[in-house]
């Protein structure tokens, strides 16, 4: 199919080329976000005082991370990464240094005079853009002081007590006070275009001061998820049905985070231009946060390109091997199934029980259980769940296995290497052996010591770890309530794995990578997920995956992929479906996925990883390019003329993710055909491309939010079997 670089007819790369670059203009992007150089999500999800520690590896460090080379493809140097100091991250991931710009040593030394430590460095990642660190502790004493300011500009109060808004109060400030020094240094040599982009509600106290003190600066700020949306969605509400029904402030207010909300809201509506990363999560904004966003900025990856189209199913082969040693260790004493006919399933992410899908999953794999149970498929499923909680280290039953596997392992080894040097003296001797002298009665002691003690009482075990709240845990109790236990007699079996992956672990030593590249299919029937990088992961390394009409990658690829599921993408609907309905379909989409031989599994890979290019910053940067210059456009009306030169001659589409069909890579069959359709679909003029966008989908926002979603087609059968 036509390259994807020209997604919607918008050909990224020839308007970089265009004019002048951000140096040569006096043009600065300022990336703000917590997560900058620092993995240490701070934000803690209470419902109802109950406190859970999400994951230390946000959604939104990843997008910040992955997105810097596409970035300083544009800005170059220009391009500058401000976040909060954290010492452990900076030792490993920065190199610190002075800053090679004039405009960022003197504002960073007009800081440092007045107390505040400021770390300027290089951020050691792919593309390796400059960063500022703010340390919080520094300017700590600053904090009631800057507390009153904020109250006098934004009238929104923090509470003493809430220590991650007041570090969130001291960051913005730093921030605020770095943009506004910044911008008078820079503006010094010629006119300068500032623009400061900030992520989430923990940074938003920076843009709202930078914008109630008129600053010469265009904000724009991206929210990720909104405060309330994951708070109510983590209680027991029907979100979705009653977004216009809640009554925000006192269920911020209920929750003790109306402060953040208001911090949230002010951010949403002081910004020039607001983005959010999806249509459904740019719906909940306009109810929660009362702002439509001017622009959806969808996330994207760094696709790793290899030079054999083939590379990533030899990954998988040699992956899937490390996950059959694991398993064959597992279910010792009842490993019954045979490896070439068990499929992996897993699912992963921050430990949010509903949020993130795992009741429905479990649910859903109770049903699969039965159905291949009661089909005779000769079929295994081991589904892996991978979702850190607290534990006292890794159960003894969990590691015995892979020590009895080992046993053996090691002595049929010896037995081995015993019986060939016994071969090669007789038949060096010109006899051949007998059959007494091949396996020896001590080797078959041996044997038998190793295959007693892999005799074992006990079921294998659901979970590779002792939970701390074993009774009370989600998943263990999901799981016992389905009597999904690991009898000989399951056809599903399950593996709940309460600890990040990483390649130095005793029991499963594989980093998550290796994992996903292992398995078969990632399953993510999420209830909230304004986005959802752990299916977009799954695609670019041509793992099909599962996700939903609620997760903003499932409606994106819904919306953009003509007959996802023939490409190994799956969307569950929990949009207009019941519980019960949506849960058949996810069983039904698994057992149909279960029933594919492999020929079929190796073609459908290969059609899932054909979608990475959709997925790749490449592509999706332009939102947020579009986004920066809306923003410029905003605050300096005559950048609109240069503006719309570059959107006239590369820009013919609207400017969110719109109806395009036509950027779905054909099936193999159709590639040339659909090539030369694409062809003749090319705009060929200014003219006739404005005509063909408008025509082919509604460019105004009006037309993107309706407040209600569009039914999705009905379900789909898998129609991979065709092929
Ligand atoms: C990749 C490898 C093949 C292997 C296959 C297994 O495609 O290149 O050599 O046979 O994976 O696929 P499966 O879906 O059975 O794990
Ligand atoms: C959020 O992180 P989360 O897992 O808390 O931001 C991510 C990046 O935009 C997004 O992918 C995810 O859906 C959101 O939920």
């Amino acid at each position: 199919a036509k390259s994807l670089r020209t997604f919607q007819g918008i050909n990224f790369e020839s308007c970089l080329d265009n004019g002048e670059t951000a140096e040569q203009m006096n043009k600065w992007l300022l990336e703000v976000s917590w997560e900058v150089a620092n993995k240490g999500k701070q934000t803690v999800l209470y419902v109802f005082i109950v406190l859970r520690r999400t994951d230390l590896v946000g959604g939104i460090y990843t997008v910040i991370r992955s997105k810097v080379p596409i970035t300083k493809k544009e800005y170059g140097n220009n391009y500058i990464c401000l976040g909060p100091y954290n010492d452990s991250f900076v030792k490993t991931e920065v190199e610190v240094g002075e800053s090679k710009i004039e405009a960022i040593r003197e504002t960073v030394n007009e800081m440092k005079r007045y107390g505040v430590n400021v770390i300027t460095g290089n951020w050691l990642i792919e593309g390796f853009p400059q960063v500022v660190l703010f340390d919080i502790g520094s300017a700590a004493h600053r904090l009631d002081g800057w507390k009153g300011d904020f109250f006098e500009y934004a009238h929104i109060g923090i509470p003493y007590h809430d220590r991650e808004s007041n570090d969130a109060l001291i960051f913005g400030f730093c921030v605020f006070w770095f943009i506004g020094t910044f911008i008078e240094h820079v503006k010094r040599i010629k006119k300068s275009y500032v623009i400061a982009h900030f992520h989430e509600w923990l940074a938003g106290v920076g843009l709202v001061m930078t914008r109630l003190r008129g600053y010469d600066c265009g904000l724009i700020f991206t929210t990720h998820a909104t405060l309330l949306g994951r708070y109510l969605c983590a209680g027991a509400a029907d979100f979705y049905n009653n977004l216009s029904r809640f009554d925000l402030d006192k269920e911020a207010g209920d929750r003790q985070i109306y402060h953040r909300y208001c911090i949230e809201r002010a951010a949403a509506s002081c910004a020039h231009v607001f983005t959010t990363v999806s249509k459904i999560t740019g719906i909940e904004s306009e109810y929660l946060l009362n702002k439509k966003p001017d622009i959806l900025t969808p996330n994207g990856l760094s696709v790793q390109t290899f030079a054999a189209l083939h590379e990533f199913q030899n990954l998988h082969a040699q992956n899937k091997e490390k996950l059959n040693a694991f398993v064959r260790g597992h279910f010792y004493g009842h490993y019954d199934f045979d490896l070439d006919k068990t499929l992996y399933f897993f699912i992963a992410g921050r430990y949010e029980f509903s949020n993130k899908g795992a009741d429905m999953f479990i649910e859903s794999l109770a049903r699969l259980n039965h159905m291949l149970k009661s089909s005779g498929s000769d079929v295994t499923i081991v589904a892996f769940m991978i979702f850190p909680t607290a534990t006292n280290n890794f159960n003894i039953e969990s590691l015995r296995g892979q020590s009895v596997a080992k046993m053996l392992r090691d002595t049929v080894q010896n037995v081995q290497s015993d019986i060939g040097k016994r071969l090669y003296e007789i038949c060096l001797r010109g006899r051949l052996p007998t059959p007494d002298q091949i396996l020896q009665a001590s080797d078959l002691i041996e044997l038998k010591k190793c295959i007693y003690a892999s005799q074992r009482s006990s079921l294998p075990p659901i979970c590779t770890h002792n939970v701390c709240n074993d009774s009370t845990d989600p998943i263990l109790n999901a799981l016992r309530r389905c009597q999904l236990f690991n009898t000989r007699y399951d056809r599903v079996k399950v593996i709940f794995h309460p600890e990040f992956l990483r390649s130095t672990s005793p029991l499963l030593p594989m980093d998550y990578e290796e994992f996903v590249r292992g398995c078969h299919l990632g399953v993510f029937p999420s209830y909230y997920e304004p986005w959802g990088y752990t299916p977009a992961e799954c695609t670019v390394m041509g793992v099909p995956n599962i996700s939903t009409n609620l997760s903003g990658f499932g409606c994106f690829m819904e919306e953009h992929v003509h007959q996802a599921e023939t490409y190994g993408i799956y969307v569950v609907d929990r949009r207009y479906k019941s519980a019960e309905e949506s849960c058949h379909q996810l069983a039904q989409y698994m057992f149909d996925f279960s029933q594919l031989t492999r020929r079929q599994r190796i073609i459908l890979r290969n059609r899932t990883e054909r979608l990475s290019e959709l997925l790749d910053w490449n592509t999706l940067g332009i939102y947020y390019y579009r986004a920066r210059q809306m923003a410029l456009q905003r605050i300096h009306p005559e950048f609109e003329e240069e503006l719309l030169k570059c959107t006239s001659e590369t820009f013919s589409a609207p400017s969110t993710p719109g109806v395009s069909r036509s950027s779905t890579p054909a099936p193999p069959d159709r590639e040339e055909a659909s090539d030369e359709e694409d062809d003749q679909d090319q705009p060929t003029s200014p003219n006739q491309q404005e005509q063909q966008s408008s025509e082919k989908s509604p460019s105004t926002i009006d037309k993107q939010y309706e407040p209600h979603l569009e039914r999705a087609d009905s379900v789909r059968l898998l129609s991979i079997n065709k092929d």
